[in-house]
This record gives C-alpha cells, sequence and structure tokens, in this order.
C-alpha cells in the first residue's frame, strides 16, 4: 500500500512569476502528495545546484525543463516500486543517482520536489497529517514566527541595503495571539508610513519597501507601528535582522574591494570590525534578539568575533554561512560560528539532509529556524516540518501574499488540530 506508483513533475510558477516544478507521487492504494519547490534571490555559494535552462528564450533563462525531465525520465523510472516510507532511501538512492556533492547532474529542484511529494503520499496513506507523519507522536512545538515587515537589499528596489527585518512576536502564550499582533503590526507600519508619504509598495517576501533616510529609520519606524498598535516593544515584540550581508561583500569584491558594501545608500565600504560594531551599537538601543547573516559566508574569522561579542545574548543565524548543510554547519561548530542555523529545504535538496541539519543543530545547542525562500508557491511542507521538528521559529515572511500566508494559515491548522497540547515556541526562549 505504500508503493510508489508514479512520480511526475512539470513546470509551474513561483511567487515571482519564475518557473519553478511541481511534482506529484502517488501510491499504489491511490495515496497521493504534491510538492512545489521553492527559489531564493539572495542564494549563498555553497547551496546546492538548482538547475535552470538558461535558454534566453524561454522565461529569460529561468525554465526548468530539464529539471522536470530530469524528475519524469531519469529519476522516475527508477524510484517506482519503492515503499514511500522509506524516505531516507529514497533520498540516498536520487544522490547515487545524480553522482555529484552538489545535485548538479540531476538538480537539486528536481531532487527536492521528489522528496517533498514522496512524503507527503506516505503520510496520506499513513492516515497522519504531515507533520505527526515526519515528526511522530511529539511533534507539537508550534514555531514564533519572524514576520518580514520591511523588506529592502536583493528583495526589493528601494535603497535599505539590508533584506529584512523582522517583528518576533515572543511574548505570548499561543501561537494565534502572536501571529495577530505580527499581522496587527504589519498593518500599524503601512498606517506609518503612509503618514510619512513613505511608499506602502511591497518587496519580494510582502514587507513594505520604502525609501528611507538610513537603514536605521527601519528600526524605528518597527518601533512606532509596534508601539500605535498597542503592543511592547521588548517586551512582547522583538527583532530579528537578516541583513544577508553576503551580498554586501560580493558587492564590495565587484569593486575590487574586502569588504562590506552599502550598495544601496552611500556605496561606503565598510570593514568585517565596523559591521560587529553596527550590530552590537544596534543591539544596545533596540530590542534585537536574532541576527542572520550579519557577516558574509566566507568571513569565517569575523564570524567567530561576532559570536564572542554577541553570541551569549542574542541569536546568531547562519543562513549562506550553512546552506543547509552539517558539513558547514560541522565546520561552525569547530570555529565556533553562530549559535544557530536557519534551514531552507531547497539549499540542501532533500528532506532527509534537512532532518539531518536539524538533528546536528540540536544536538550541538545550536537554535534551527525553518525558512521559506523569496521565491515562493502555495506549498506549505516547511510550516509542518517546523512542526514535526519541534524547532520553536519559522521564517516566512510578511503576513502578505498568499504564498507567504499559506504557512501561516497551515500553522494555524495545525494549532488548533493539536489544541491544548500545542506548545508555543514563544513560552521556551532557545537560551534562558
Ligand atoms: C534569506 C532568504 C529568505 P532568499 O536570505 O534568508 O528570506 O532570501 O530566498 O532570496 O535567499
Ligand atoms: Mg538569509
Amino acid at each position: 500500500m505504500f508503493e510508489i506508483q508514479s512520480i511526475h513533475a512539470r513546470q509551474i510558477l513561483d511567487s515571482r512569476g519564475n518557473p519553478t516544478l511541481e511534482v506529484e507521487c502517488t501510491l499504489d492504494d491511490g495515496s497521493f502528495g504534491r510538492a512545489a519547490v521553492p527559489s531564493g534571490a539572495s542564494t549563498g555559494e555553497n547551496e546546492a545546484v538548482e538547475l535552470r535552462d538558461g535558454d534566453a528564450k524561454l522565461y529569460g533563462g529561468k525554465s526548468v525543463n530539464n529539471a522536470v525531465a530530469n524528475v519524469n525520465m531519469r529519476l522516475a523510472p527508477d524510484l517506482i516500486g519503492m515503499d514511500a516510507r522509506e524516505q531516507e532511501s529514497i533520498d540516498a538512492r536520487m544522490l547515487e543517482i545524480d553522482g555529484t556533492p552538489n545535485k548538479a547532474q540531476l538538480g537539486a529542484n528536481a531532487i527536492l520536489g521528489i522528496s517533498m511529494a514522496v512524503a507527503r503520499a506516505a503520510a496520506e496513506a499513513s492516515g497522519l497529517p504531515l507533520y505527526r507523519y515526519l515528526g511522530g507522536s511529539g511533534a507539537k512545538t508550534i514555531p514564533v514566527p519572524m514576520l518580514n515587515v520591511l523588506n529592502g537589499g536583493k528583495h526589493a528596489d528601494s535603497n535599505v541595503d539590508f533584506q529584512e527585518f523582522m517583528v518576533q512576536p515572543w511574548g505570548f502564550s499561543n501561537f494565534a495571539d502572536a501571529l495577530r499582533a505580527g499581522v496587527e503590526i504589519y498593518h500599524s507600519l503601512k498606517k506609518v508610513l503612509h503618514n510619512r508619504g513613505l511608499s506602502t509598495a511591497v518587496g519580494d517576501e510582502g514587507g513594505f519597501a520604502p525609501n528611507l533616510k538610513n537603514n536605521e529609520e527601519a528600526l524605528k519606524l518597527l518601533e512606532e507601528a509596534t508601539t500605535k498598535a498597542g503592543y511592547k516593544w521588548g517586551e512582547q515584540i522583538f527583532v530579528a535582522l537578516d541583513p544577508a550581508t553576503s551580498e554586501c561583500w560580493n558587492e564590495a569584491h565587484k569593486a575590487g574591494k574586502t569588504g562590506y558594501q552599502m550598495f544601496k545608500s552611500s556605496k561606503d565600504i565598510v570593514s568585517s570590525d565596523d559591521m560587529i560594531s553596527l550590530w552590537s551599537d544596534w543591539c544596545a538601543k533596540y530590542p534585537i534578539r536574532s541576527i542572520e547573516d550579519g557577516l558574509a559566508e566566507n568571513d569565517w574569522a569575523g564570524w567567530n568575533k561576532l559570536t564572542q561579542k554577541l553570541g551569549d545574548r542574542i541569536q546568531l543565524v547562519g543562513d549562506d554561512l550553512f546552506v543547509t548543510n552539517r558539513k558547514f554547519l560541522q565546520k561552525g561548530l569547530s570555529e565556533r560560528c553562530a549559535n544557530a542555523i536557519l534551514v531552507k529545504v531547497n539549499q540542501i535538496g532533500t528532506l532527509s539532509e534537512t532532518f539531518d541539519a536539524v538533528n546536528l543543530a540540536t544536538r550541538s545547542r545550536y537554535a534551527s529556524i525553518l525558512s521559506h525562500r523569496s521565491g515562493e508557491t502555495e506549498d506549505s511542507t516547511i510550516a509542518d516540518i517546523a512542526v514535526a521538528t519541534n524547532c520553536g521559529q519559522i521564517k516566512t515572511g510578511a503576513p502578505c501574499r498568499s504564498d507567504r500566508n499559506a504557512k501561516y494559515n497551515q500553522l494555524i491548522r495545525i494549532a488548533e488540530e493539536l489544541g491544548d497540547n500545542a506548545i508555543y515556541g514563544g513560552a521556551m526562549w532557545w537560551r534562558k
């Protein structure tokens, strides 16, 4: 009854209007799973390969017909007949067929589509919701959301250098109240921006994307929006940042320099130490609990210094630094860099390896945050994975646009289903 009968991929569109794949898996009892693959814009250089056709005549080179063909012609025939519950073996078999260390042959997008679709079909055949199938009977933590209410960097055309200014509603006893606070702050921010004559158009992840006097003004706006919405800044609501500074590093590199270029505002190039001072200055002034990619993916020495300076006070998250890959996480552990990992299924390309990364992080007392990509679809698998792993945090954009709200809505469903058994991640701050 768990035997894979068919696997089929097709090209669909993501939230930016770029092609991506969705994969369908049917089992011999008729159980069915469908999953769609996300796509990043500020990608880490060590991510698994997203295979695109590169034919300028089709979607500006972004079509994924080869990845679709790799699912339908190369992987599917090999996997048919396997037991869909054997996630590890199925994922391992795909890695074997691909034969490269970074899934460059068949595409991590092709492989991930199958990995997720198979899990969904197996969950259906088991009669279990996905989070329960993946996480077992102990899966019950609804994650604290990081709501990216102000977008900059590569996700917006504004003059803000840093990519994500997020509010994190830690100070609530349940997910529904926490999410409502995030949503009300989002709407409050819209009014604050509107009243100042600033743009309320949104960026790739649904957050507003105004031009500002400087990067720090974003934090002041978040504070005003939070207070005006009636919530306590620094008690109920905290700040999480993803400045995505590998982009600043790369811009400096393009100019033949080493350091971090504020590529949208001043064009200044600053050092790793200057960035660390900026973060500690901001942490003294604002209730920041989390900074992701506060330094660039290749600045390991800087990361060690940053971790020594702020690592016992706030969460320091490696995204481009770790690319959901246990090899890079292991390096971070040895070199004492960061204290948390961002977890993106398409950075590594299979569910098994995603769980490996989370497990290593948990055993090493690093926090894990499940995350969307800037290019998303209606697929909400990451919401289930967040609950399945009990990781306690999720980053999935502003509460705006259906690609983002699909994940919030799935968490609402799961929280309702778990009822009194649900734990809201906010109840257990990761260090204290
Ligand atoms: C990030 C992500 C998601 P992208 O940097 O964390 O917010 O962006 O998917 O563009 O890499
Ligand atoms: Mg990031």
